[in-house]
């Protein structure tokens, strides 16, 4: 891969459809990089079908309803391909290198030398990694926990692809043990969705499904570049514009899912290179301006009703809602000025999107990442749902809160227990099913660990997949964190930073991946895993293994606890033997999972029961609770801007494919931040100058990158945007939000000078 960060770096914008041939070209380049012309397609058609296939670990957007039909994307056919490479990296490779080499390649480097083969431990004496036993491995992980003097000194991540029967396992291993501490990607993801949506609703999901998208009459599309992260929401999106829904973008940036599409399998409009829009109107806030935009669009709605009573629907708001009357009051009092200067929208702007509002019947309002990663993330999403409330678009056909989630399994992990705050009715039920007695008090989360870790309260670290060294804000203080423990354990497919800032003590263990066979004694498994619209589903492997010695995440985890817990009477080996077992003990702890062994082999799986889809909410009030919150000030002070950090097209979160970033016309550069043309006029910049960015953080202390390329973008004035993982090194790990604790990885307070 790294002959193509060679080339010099372009910047020609693009205008051409989202998805379509310039996807189809870049997969062809892909697998032909990847050497997989073959196996690659083979396994796509493999993927996502109704009874057999695996589940796409690329996103969590649900499948296609009418059947699990070929509905692909070119970022999930390249994250199968990536699983999927013909590159080892055994023993002879780690034998060649040590540590300190390693630590001067490129992350791209590293994951490029293909897939782990077999357990290894790091070796001080001679700084590298040997190879270790599976039983030895294990017994390792199990002293250095016994060894502990309590359990809360160890810290067990999950990042969001792990199985739902392995996430039960695992959380069942940390809890038997005796912590909550499980922090998980959803920490710097949707944290604040979960939260927000609880407090209103008592659910801590979205409420609308695929069937729902399909019938609204309006969808509000926030904070999400689809065309990159969820290239499947663009079929969707083309499918109600045909239909005549109204698509609203509410993005500081218009992104490529924000034109129009070629829909990746409507083979004669690929082959006649026919676009289908994906967008009626675009909006560009500032950067945090979402909750005076929605706040604005309600205040217009409630001034609306009083000479047009249909505007919001009194009815549901009296016998479903708590709290509206002191909402309408806290909307009549925000000015119409604080409203357009908090938004960076004009109060034309936000009453035209009221108006779209109301004149729809069925409104979906969708989001994701752009709109959680802030310090009000869990006000903004409450103000959503205050949005939604007022014209009952919740538990009716077409309506809903729906959040786009990241990791494909992510939500499930949270489904199955992944919770470092859990509910004592969950525990109850572990404590019940499982004969174990669960810690009660609340565990660390990420930014919780890291700072545990250099106080030295957490000694242990166990990394269920993910890369936790570069995905966490701080890079420098996450890896001086992750140095200071005594033993870290990563379990793995490919190599990655997360393997070289290690503990005194370190250990990869190689996993299967989803694409690969998974034979236990009972047979052939499949794992379970929960898309972002609550549907569970089968997923089963159908390649080879890349090798023998790898085992699955469920065995790993039973490895590991038969060694920490030698007394516990929970039936590790059994469990692993035949994955029903884990399920049928699942559906009895778990709401929503009655008959689970049975439901998900339904072809489609099935949907989680959810009350607040029928309208019954299990809020203290019994009903949908209204927010108040105040309205936030996210306008920058003079000389600094707003700079979020994002995903450039070619990558999957630490994963870069490539340098180049096509929707957004970018070649061969990551370095780089998009800037308002006449914030860079103010600085005396032009095109690709080398610029240098400094973040202050709450605590007052500044952080650097330097000698980025200044990329003059369509984005509002006082915004920026550059990319994740790269600028986590100026996302101080003190600057998280006192309402979700989501590192701020969307609103750094940034100045931009001339590099000298
Ligand atoms: N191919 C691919 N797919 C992925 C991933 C990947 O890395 N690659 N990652 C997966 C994961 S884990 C996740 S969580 C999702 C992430 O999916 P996204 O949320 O799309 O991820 P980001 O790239 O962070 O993009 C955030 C978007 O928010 C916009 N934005 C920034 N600030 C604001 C703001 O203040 N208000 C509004 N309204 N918008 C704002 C940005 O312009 C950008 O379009 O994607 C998942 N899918
Ligand atoms: N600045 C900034 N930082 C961010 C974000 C941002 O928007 N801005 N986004 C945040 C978000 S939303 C997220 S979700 C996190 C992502 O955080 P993580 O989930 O921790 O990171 P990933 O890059 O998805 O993890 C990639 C690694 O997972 C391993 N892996 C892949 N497949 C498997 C498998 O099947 N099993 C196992 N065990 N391992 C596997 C591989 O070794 C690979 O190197 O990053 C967060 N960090
Ligand atoms: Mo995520």
């Amino acid at each position: 891969m790294d002959e193509q960060r060679e080339g010099q770096p372009e910047f020609k914008p693009y205008h051409h459809p989202a998805a379509g041939w310039g996807a189809a070209k870049s997969v062809t380049q892909f697998l032909v990089r990847e050497r997989e012309l073959v196996a690659g397609p083979r396994a796509i058609v493999k993927m996502n079908h109704e009874n057999g296939g695996f589940d796409c670990p690329g996103c969590a957007w649900p499948d296609d309803t009418k059947g699990l039909h070929l509905d692909i994307c070119e970022n999930g056919i390249k994250h199968v391909t990536w699983e999927m490479t013909r590159k080892r990296v055994g023993a002879e490779f780690f034998a060649a290198h040590t540590l300190s080499e390693l630590d001067g390649w490129s992350d791209t480097a590293l994951e490029a030398q293909g897939r782990l083969t077999e357990p290894l431990r790091y070796d001080e004496k001679t700084d590298r990694y040997v190879p270790i036993s599976w039983d030895k491995a294990f017994e390792l992980v199990g002293a250095a926990l016994r060894g502990l003097d309590s359990p809360d000194q160890a810290a067990f991540y999950t990042s969001g692809r792990l199985g739902n029967e392995a996430t039960f396992l695992y959380q069942l291993w940390a809890r038997e043990y005796g912590t909550n501490n499980l922090p998980d990607c959803s920490n710097m993801c949707h944290e604040a969705s979960g939260r927000a949506l609880q407090a209103a609703l008592g659910t801590g999901k979205g409420t609308a499904d695929i069937h729902d998208w399909e019938a609204a009459d309006a969808l509000f599309i926030m904070g999400v570049n689809a065309a990159s992260n969820a290239p499947r929401m663009l079929t969707a999106l083309a499918e109600a514009h045909r239909r005549g829904a109204q698509i609203v973008h509410v993005n500081p940036l218009v992104e490529a899912g924000a034109t129009r599409t070629i829909i990746p399998h409507d083979f004669v409009r690929m082959a006649t290179f026919q676009a289908t829009p994906t967008s009626t109107r675009n909006l560009q806030p500032r950067i945090g301006g979402d909750l005076a935009f929605i706040r604005g669009m309600a205040k217009a709605l409630f001034e609306m009703a009083e000479t047009d009573p249909e505007a919001i629907n009194s009815e549901f708001l009296e016998t479903c809602t708590s709290g509206v009357e002191k909402y309408r009051v806290v909307c009549e009092t925000t000015p119409w000025a604080d409203l357009e200067r908090q938004s960076g929208l004009t109060e034309a702007e936000i009453r035209a999107a009221a108006k779209i509002y109301r004149d729809a019947d069925r409104s979906i309002i969708s989001w994701c990442l752009g709109v959680t990663q802030h310090e009000h993330g869990v006000d903004t999403v409450r103000e959503i749902v205050n949005l939604l409330l007022l014209r009952g678009n919740i538990g009716r056909p077409g309506t809903g809160p729906s959040p786009v989630r990241g990791h494909s399994n992510v939500q499930g992990n949270r489904t199955c227990g992944i919770d470092h705050r859990p509910a004592p009715e969950f525990l109850d039920k572990l404590a019940e099913v499982c004969g174990i007695d669960p810690p009660r008090h609340h565990g660390l989360d990420t930014v919780g660990t890291i700072e545990a870790m250099h106080r030295g309260d957490v000694r242990v670290f166990v990394g269920m997949g993910g890369n936790f060294a570069l995905a966490a804000p701080d890079t420098p203080y996450t890896a001086a964190g992750l140095r200071k423990c005594e033993l870290t354990v990563q379990v793995s497919t490919k190599l990655n930073r997360s393997h070289l800032e290690h503990g005194k003590q370190a250990l990869i263990l190689p996993c299967l991946g989803r694409t690969e066979k998974d034979f236990q004694t009972a047979g052939l498994q499949s794992t379970s895993v929960e898309d972002a619209m609550s549907m569970v589903h089968l997923s089963t492997g159908m390649k080879k293994p890349a090798s023998p010695h790898l085992l699955s995440e469920p065995a790993i985890i039973a490895g590991m606890a038969s060694a920490t817990l030698p007394e516990s009477s929970t039936p590790w080996a059994d469990y692993v033997g035949d994955y029903d077992r884990i399920r049928d003990t699942m559906a009895q702890v778990l709401d929503g999972f009655e008959d689970f062994n049975t439901r998900v082999r339904e072809p489609l799986g099935f949907r989680i029961r959810q009350a607040a889809r029928e309208r019954v909410f299990h809020t203290p009030s019994e009903r949908a609770e209204f927010s108040t919150a105040d309205l936030p000030d996210v306008v920058p002070a003079a000389g600094t801007l707003a700079l979020g950090t994002m995903r450039s097209h070619d990558q999957w979160n630490t994963t870069i494919y490539s340098d180049d970033d096509r929707y957004r016309g970018i070649k061969n550069l990551r370095t780089l931040v998009f800037l308002n043309a006449e914030d860079m006029r103010d600085r005396g910049l032009s095109e690709f100058d080398e610029v240098d960015i400094t973040a202050t953080a709450k605590d007052g202390t500044t952080r650097s990158v330097r000698r980025y390329r200044a990329i003059p973008y369509d984005i509002p004035r006082g915004c920026a945007a550059g990319y994740m993982p790269e600028m986590n090194v100026l996302c101080a790990i003190g600057d998280y939000s006192t309402q979700s604790d989501q590192p701020l990885m969307k609103h750094l307070k940034v100045t931009v000078e001339r590099s000298v």
